[in-house]
């Protein structure tokens, strides 16, 4: 009996942990990012942000409004402050955003990678230059994209903890940007601001206050602190 309820506890306890989800407005782009016939570029429009992790990963899923293969241009941006210390409010990719108070991680991510799919780099500033720590198309396992619910507006990245700094019990700063293909394109919409980033393709957009998330124990380490309890209470009878 026992040993049936453990099972079932660890069976519960399997999988991935219940994300923390982080709300956007929806339709609040300035009305001028719209397409030649006057469509609003929902692909570039933040509904939400999903993040969870299990012993290894990150999880991000990045929603927007529209299918993302139907309008496959847009640019996915994640910025990071990990408490470094040694930040740029430019960004990986040196678009026109100000990241708030700093970054010191960034993932640039893309949907048009071979015209359906997801691809990505995770950059970590030094001090002077944002370095490419690894990405997609180098394959090194530190940062993976996920375009399985594109047609649902979901882009996901799966990024190393590791690779972040990142332990159990650390807690981070992000925002999450939208932009285009530009050089020099503003964050269309950002997760941090809950109006207008930017009135059109020529102004710089800056961050709000930055949302948090703290990486939490796996299940998996869960239910082996809740068998060592079994085992140790077993022990003492
Ligand atoms: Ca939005
Ligand atoms: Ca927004």
């Amino acid at each position: 009996m026992r040993n049936l309820l453990m099972a079932a506890a660890i069976a519960s306890l399997a999988g991935v942990a219940s994300a923390d989800v982080y709300m956007d407005t929806a339709g609040d782009l300035n009305a001028s990012f719209v397409d030649g016939g006057g469509v609003p570029f929902a692909h570039l429009d933040i509904t939400q942000v999903e993040i969870t992790n299990d012993a290894n990963f990150l999880y991000i899923d990045i929603s927007v409004a529209g299918d993302i293969d139907a309008t496959n241009w847009g640019k996915y941006l994640v910025g990071f402050d990990m408490g470094s210390g040694t930040t740029s409010t430019s960004g990986g990719w040196g678009r026109n955003i100000s990241w708030g108070s700093g970054i010191d991680y960034f993932i640039g991510g893309w949907a048009d990678e071979g015209g359906s799919g997801v691809g990505a780099e995770l950059r970590n500033f030094d001090g002077a230059a944002w370095n490419v720590t690894d990405a997609t198309y180098l394959g090194g396992g530190l940062i993976m994209g996920d375009d399985s619910a594109h047609a649902a507006g979901v882009q996901s990245y799966i990024v190393s903890l590791a690779a972040l700094g990142l332990s159990v019990g650390d807690t981070f700063g992000f925002d999450v940007a939208t932009t285009g293909g530009g050089g020099g394109d503003p964050g269309v919409d950002m997760l941090s601001l809950a109006g207008e980033a930017t009135p059109d393709w020529g102004t710089g957009s800056t961050s709000g206050a930055f949302l948090s998330y703290t990486v939490i124990p796996t299940p998996s380490s869960l239910a082996l602190l809740g068998l060592g309890g079994l085992v140790a209470g077993r022990r003492r009878r």
